[in-house]
């Protein structure tokens, strides 16, 4: 096991979220990052890949509005972090329009990821994260990566941000995989959430098959992905597996759900997975609802592990920061 950290991912930090109609502190912070660097071996800094593999994922137009959003943000006169406020609804003309507010909708589907004046040196190299991880994975050196990305990627599209996320370093390192030669490669995404940016990024794609187990759509954040019924479209059809579960769910029926999922990539045969890992299925985090306990983890990754495939592990969300450094870590040992 290796594990790769870049610095420059904690200078994004933004100052607050709108939550339930109410400014709260901005739940996706730095210290979190610092929080498993303290809990884990040395971690190598990240090597620069360039813009290329993002660009295998990301609408160039949208990577260019996200490296100049905040600059832009400031010469408009506002202070503090950047926020979108208006969104084209679903079916509305694709009007290409310059000023900031009709960027910030376009290219977004919340208002709690705000854009920090360090937002884009960080989702960067998160980005640079993961595909440094990746690299030992390809040429076969080693059988299993972790790469601590922050901020997280899951929740962002080819187009888009949101869910705390700017660039899907997942999506980046499975693209890059498929690109270096892999055929078939897999994500599981084990956040508490459900990675709509994964889903939507490979829907129609079979060449990557994306299995979600997450906190029911019908209750839960982001609401509209991560229904069961969504299998993905096209040539996509049967590619894409949403396991939604009840707010309360404890390590039982998660491990049955988690079988479920491996079975069926197992079925698909990929020669690589991503593994998109929140610890924010944990009992005691403050933005979510399942009751995963720190000892439960390494069960969880060992049955991950179990499949015996080269894995990235890519750090989604997990906002418990006093207990997130003993999440990750007890999570790793289980591919010891
Ligand atoms: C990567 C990741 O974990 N992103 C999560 C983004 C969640 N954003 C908003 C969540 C709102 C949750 N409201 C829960 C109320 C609990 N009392
Ligand atoms: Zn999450």
């Amino acid at each position: 096991m290796i594990g790769v950290f870049a610095r420059e991912q904690l200078a994004h930090r933004p100052a607050r979220e709108m939550h339930n109609g109410a400014w709260i502190k901005h739940a996706e912070t730095a210290a979190r990052a610092e929080a498993i660097v303290a809990a884990l071996p040395p971690l190598a800094p990240a090597r620069d890949f360039g813009l290329g593999p993002i660009l295998r994922v990301h609408a160039a137009e949208y990577v260019d509005f996200l490296r100049d959003a905040f600059a832009l943000w400031q010469a408009a006169g506002r202070e503090g972090d950047a926020l979108p406020y208006v969104w084209p609804v679903v079916g509305r003309r694709p009007l290409k329009l310059s000023r900031i507010d009709a960027l910030l909708g376009r290219f977004s589907f919340d208002a709690a990821t705000p854009i920090a004046p360090g937002t884009w040196e960080a989702a960067y190299w998160g980005t640079q994260t993961a595909l440094t991880a990746l690299a030992p994975l390809l040429d076969g050196s080693v059988r299993t990566s972790f790469a601590l990305c922050r901020p997280p990627g899951h929740h962002a599209g080819s187009d888009y941000f949101g869910g705390y996320c700017y660039l899907n370093s997942a999506a980046i390192a499975a693209r890059a995989a498929r690109d270096a030669g892999h055929a078939r490669v897999a994500v599981v995404d084990i956040d508490y959430h459900h990675g709509n940016g994964t889903q939507d990024i490979f829907g129609a794609d079979p060449s990557v098959f994306y299995a979600s187990i997450h906190a029911d759509p019908a209750t839960d954040y982001p609401f509209y992905w991560g229904h069961a019924d969504e299998a993905g479209e096209g040539a996509g059809a049967g590619t894409t597996l949403n396991l939604p579960l009840p707010r309360g769910t404890g390590i039982t029926p998660y491990l049955a759900a988690l079988d479920t999922a491996l079975a069926a990539l197992k079925t698909y045969d990929p020669s690589l997975l991503v593994v998109s890992f929140g610890a924010d299925t944990f009992a005691g985090d403050p933005i979510s609802g399942f009751a995963l306990a720190t000892a439960d983890y390494p069960a969880v990754a060992a049955r991950i592990a179990s499949l015996s495939l080269p894995t990235l592990v890519v750090m989604e969300g997990g906002y418990a920061t006093a207990e997130l450094g003993d999440n990750v870590a007890a999570f790793l040992s289980g591919f010891a």
